[in-house]
C-alpha cells in the first residue's frame, strides 16, 4: 500500500479476533502501529468511529475498517501474494469455514466464563461440537493444504488458547479421528513466528488471570 498512510489496528490486549488480523498482518510483513483500549470503558472517539463498539478496527488515516474476517480480507487484497484461493470453489470454502470459527472464538469464551461445573460441561461439550466438524476439514498440514491461508490465520488464536488448557485440549484431541490431521496442524501453526508473536509475551498470564477473575473453567480445566 505505498500511498496509503501507516495502519493503525485498535486492540484489546487478549482479544482473538483482533488476534486474526495481527497474524495476517505480521505474515504480510506490513508496517503498522497498535493502540490498546479498555473494552470494558471503549473511549469516546472510538465509538464515535466505529459502529460496531467493537476491536478490532483498523484505521488508515481517519478511515476506519472494522469487522477482523473483512479486515483480513483487506490486508489480503492489498499485499500480494494472496492467502486465499484463487479458485472460486475453494475461496468460497475457505470464506464459508472463517465465518464458522468465528463459533469456535465465542463458544470458548463462553467455556471460560462458566459460573459451575455443570455449566462448564454444558459449554465444553457445545464447543467440542463446533470444533469437530472444522477439524475433520484439515486437508494438513495447513488448513487448506500447502499453503498457509486466511483460515489458519481465523482459527490460530482458537488453537492459542486451547493450548494453555491442556485437559481440555487433550480430552478433544482424544475425540478428532485417529487419521485427523488436526493434531499435526495445531503443532504446526503454534510455533509459527506469526502466530506466537501475535500476542503479548506474557500473554498467558495474562488471559489466565482474566478468566480466573470470571469463571471456573481455570479451576477445574488448567
Ligand atoms: N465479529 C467481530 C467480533 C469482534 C469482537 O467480538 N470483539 C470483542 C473483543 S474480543 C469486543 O470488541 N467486545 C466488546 C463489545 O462487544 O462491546 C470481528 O470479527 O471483528
Amino acid at each position: 500500500m505505498p500511498n496509503s498512510p501507516k495502519l493503525k489496528l485498535i486492540s484489546f490486549v487478549l482479544c482473538p479476533f483482533v488476534q486474526r488480523a495481527v497474524i495476517v498482518l505480521r505474515h504480510k510483513g506490513v508496517d503498522f502501529d497498535i493502540e490498546y483500549i479498555d473494552i470494558a470503558n471503549k473511549p469516546q472517539w472510538y465509538l464515535d468511529k466505529v459502529p460496531t463498539g467493537k476491536v478490532p478496527a483498523l484505521f488508515v488515516g481517519d478511515e476506519v475498517l472494522f469487522e477482523s474476517a473483512i479486515i483480513n480480507e483487506y490486508l489480503d487484497e492489498t499485499t500480494p501474494p494472496p492467502l486465499l484461493s484463487t479458485d472460486p470453489w475453494q475461496r468460497a470454502q475457505q470464506r464459508a469455514w472463517i465465518n464458522y470459527s468465528d463459533q469456535l472464538l465465542m463458544g470458548q469464551y463462553a467455556m471460560m466464563t462458566a459460573q459451575n461445573e455443570d455449566e462448564f460441561k454444558e459449554r465444553k461439550e457445545k464447543l467440542f461440537a463446533t470444533a469437530l466438524p472444522l477439524a475433520a476439514k484439515v486437508a494438513g498440514p495447513y488448513f487448506s493444504g500447502d499453503a498457509f491461508s486466511l483460515v489458519d490465520a481465523a482459527v490460530a488464536p482458537f488453537l492459542m488458547r486451547l493450548s494453555l488448557l491442556p485437559s481440555v485440549r487433550d480430552e478433544l484431541l482424544g475425540r478428532v479421528a485417529a487419521d485427523s490431521a488436526f493434531p499435526a496442524w495445531m503443532e504446526r501453526l503454534l510455533p509459527l513466528d506469526t502466530v506466537k508473536g501475535s500476542v503479548k509475551p506474557e500473554f498467558a498470564e495474562l488471559w489466565k488471570a482474566f478468566f480466573k477473575e470470571r469463571g471456573v473453567t481455570l479451576s477445574l480445566a488448567a
